[in-house]
């Protein structure tokens, strides 16, 4: 697709809200910013919820292209996770729709699949079709955001990619997060490549830098012409002395979605 040019950014105050608008610019993009809470130092964002339409429908007028990363970003109780990412993802595509916005990179998570045991030493990478096992009401909304970006596509003609984000911080700070993280430059570099790669349908990737310890398959992320520079190794020594190395019998240590696993649910609604 002709590279975007002002792109729709939800979540925009977010902490990955705020690493992007620092780096997607170098990219070439114009950025319109869009949060329910003010975005510091940018007195022309749309601060409004997700659940209002009529905000939505005008935010995203004349866009190239929407990152959508709103939402609530952790578990929580279930009424908040269908309000903010349930309904206000699907408030968001049908604005999308309405207005002929033809592609949003969606904010999925490693938690729309957080239940499958990460691969042993010599076991093959975990692919994107592995079955879905969210591990949280959060996960959850994140799979359902990933079958409404395929509906979109299939009834609509809306292009996603969803973008399974491991942890996409300025460093590690876990063993289990060696595995995972996405420097923010290389977020960065895959939003890039979510927006700009040619017939993308609705494609799902996994969203982290070329760890040395990766437990998914990047296939379908380097796919999009996404080349990931970084690796949190040099990050290994450290973290691996204060914490120790990944327990196989602990779930929280096991599976993809480390500790989202065995948290408690969060009750009352
Ligand atoms: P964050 O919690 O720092 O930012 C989310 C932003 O969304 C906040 O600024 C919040 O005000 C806004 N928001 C929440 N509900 C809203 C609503 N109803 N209407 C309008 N705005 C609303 O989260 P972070 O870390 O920046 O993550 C951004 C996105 O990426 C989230 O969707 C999260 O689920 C996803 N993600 C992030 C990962 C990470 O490592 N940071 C990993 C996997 C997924
Ligand atoms: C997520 O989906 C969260 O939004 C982020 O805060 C981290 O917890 C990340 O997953 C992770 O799995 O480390």
């Amino acid at each position: 697709m002709p590279a975007p040019r002002t792109v729709l950014l939800t979540g925009a105050a977010g902490g990955l809200g705020t690493l992007m608008r620092s780096l997607l610019p170098e990219y070439g993009y114009t950025l319109r910013l869009f949060d329910v809470r003010p975005v510091e130092g940018e007195p022309d964002a749309i601060t409004a919820d997700l659940a209002d339409r009529d905000a939505l429908r005008e935010a995203v007028r004349g866009v190239d292209a929407v990152l959508h990363l709103a939402g609530i970003s952790l578990e929580a109780p279930f009424e908040k996770i269908l309000r903010s990412n349930v309904e206000g993802t699907y408030h968001l595509y049908e604005a999308a729709r309405q207005e002929g916005v033809p592609r949003i990179v969606f904010a999925s998570s490693n938690h729309a699949v957080g239940f499958t045991p990460a691969p042993r030493a010599g076991e093959p990478l975990i692919p994107v079709d592995t079955p879905r096992r969210p591990d949280t009401f959060y996960g959850l909304s994140k799979s359902f955001g990933e079958d409404l970006a395929q509906l979109y596509w299939d009834k609509h003609g809306l292009e996603t990619v969803s973008v399974r984000i491991g942890s996409c911080f300025p460093e590690p700070t876990s063993v289990r997060m060696l595995s995972v993280w996405m420097s923010p430059a290389d977020g960065a570099r895959l939003f890039h490549a979510a927006l700009t790669a040619e017939e993308v349908g609705h494609t799902v990737v996994y969203g982290s830098s070329a760890n040395t310890r990766l437990w998914w398959d990047l296939t379908s992320a380097r796919a999009l012409g996404y080349e990931p520079r970084d690796d949190s190794e040099p990050y290994a020594g450290k973290l691996v002395a204060e914490q120790g190395e990944l327990d196989p019998e602990n779930p929280a240590h096991s599976h993809l979605g480390g500790h989202f696993v065995n948290d408690p649910p969060i009750w009352p609604h």
